[in-house]
């Protein structure tokens, strides 16, 4: 038996990041491999039904897709060194709020800055890419293959609402949420105090695979934000440090008196992502008042690996955005939405005061008509 995890993503993938930030932060012994690797293209891809990272083997043998199912299923059998979901009810809460913004929000400026400035990403991510291709691949080869699977992340590009109009927009507001986490940072490591947590683990993945990687962005956020860049570095080692945080501990904020600078970041939530998942929810649901035969345990589309069920238009800080309805997102909002079922009235009420102050409230109730789960790796109607 293998003594570690294996881990099937590539250096550029933001979901990969986020899964091995974790695997890293918890002391879980591992070795990463390419998605073109033999093992994945023999054992994986058939197993989880689609090209898609990151995949953990697990030392006992277990197939995991999905980085958030990466990460519940480590916390159930391995040995962590922090637990991811923080005890407190408004901080898990706050954890679930950040896992989903981290994960989804931050797409837009991710895909952006990789996608539009070829002048300066072009030739690293003509690299990066390169361990996509099949073993045997030819240089004379490669370029028309580059092209084919970068001309599929352009496209997701525009499904995310990156165009011209809002491509000023995305920058402006990605500006304003350096400089908020840049604040935040300047007292606490992580995104909840001396250790991280789910919020953190979702927030490397655009934050590292794109925006502290690509040319273009790597170099925005060191001039802008230094201490975001160092953070993206601390995400990925193992050991703690505590050069910029002397006195620090791993205690987590006090609930009742969160920081101000981690409340600005969620005000920022709500204006950023809120609109957006609303819309997403409203034409989800309207979607599945069309489709009253829809069968539980399907994704309610001819072909079961596909991810978007249309899109949805919506006011996006003064313009308007059409992005694609991804039910992956209602899955991670129902982590948010059953933990605040699952609280006592007193943690209730301390929850619906603090995303209430942020303008987040919608957030705890709107929800889809059926639940999304997943099953065999693909995300299903129950
Ligand atoms: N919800 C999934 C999303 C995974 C995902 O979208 N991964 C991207 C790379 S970052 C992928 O595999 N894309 C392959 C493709 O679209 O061909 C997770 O969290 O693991």
């Amino acid at each position: 038996m293998r003594q570690h995890h294996t881990l099937f993503g590539m250096h550029c993938s933001l979901y990969t990041a986020k899964a091995r930030s974790y695997l890293r932060k918890q002391g879980i012994p591992f070795e990463e491999h390419s998605v073109s690797s033999k093992e994945y293209q023999a054992a994986i891809l058939p197993t989880v039904q689609r090209m898609i990272m990151p995949v953990i083997k697990t030392a006992q043998g277990d197939i995991v897709q999905d980085s958030a199912d990466i990460i519940r299923h480590c916390e159930a059998h391995a040995t962590v060194k922090y637990p991811a979901v923080p005890e407190s009810a408004v901080l898990a809460a706050i954890s679930h709020l950040f896992e989903l913004f981290g994960g989804e929000g931050l797409l837009r400026p991710a895909m952006h800055y990789r996608w539009n400035f070829d002048e300066l990403n072009l030739n690293y991510l003509r690299s990066e890419f390169r361990c996509l291709a099949p073993a045997g691949t030819s240089e004379a080869d490669w370029p028309q293959l580059f092209d084919f699977a970068s001309g599929r992340m352009r496209k997701a590009a525009k499904s995310f609402g990156v165009s011209d109009e809002s491509g000023p927009v995305i920058e402006s507001a990605y500006d304003e949420f350096l400089q908020l986490f840049e604040a935040h940072l300047a007292t606490f490591p992580y995104l909840l105090g001396g250790r991280p947590t789910l919020g953190d683990y979702a927030l490397m993945g655009p934050l590292y695979a794109h925006l502290y990687r690509d040319p273009k962005p790597g170099l925005l956020m060191r001039q802008k934000a230094p201490r975001v860049a160092r953070w993206v570095e601390r995400m990925n080692t193992a050991e703690e440090n505590r050069v910029d945080y002397e006195t620090a501990s791993d205690t987590l904020v006090p609930d009742n008196d969160l920081p101000d600078t981690l409340l600005a970041l969620m005000r920022f939530v709500a204006v950023d992502f809120l609109p957006e998942m609303l819309a997403h929810i409203n034409f989800a649901n309207q979607w599945l008042a069309s489709k009253p035969d829809l069968q539980s345990g399907t994704n309610g589309l001819g072909d079961p690996t596909r991810r978007f069920i249309g899109a949805a238009e919506f006011s996006w800080r003064g313009i308007s955005l059409k992005t694609s309805v991804i039910p992956y997102r209602f899955y991670l909002l129902h982590y948010l939405q059953d933990g605040y079922a699952q609280a006592t009235d007193t943690e209730q009420q301390a929850i619906d005061g603090v995303f209430k102050a942020c303008g987040l409230s919608a957030l705890l109730s709107t929800r889809t008509t059926r639940r999304v789960a997943r099953k065999d790796h693909l995300e299903i109607w129950e």
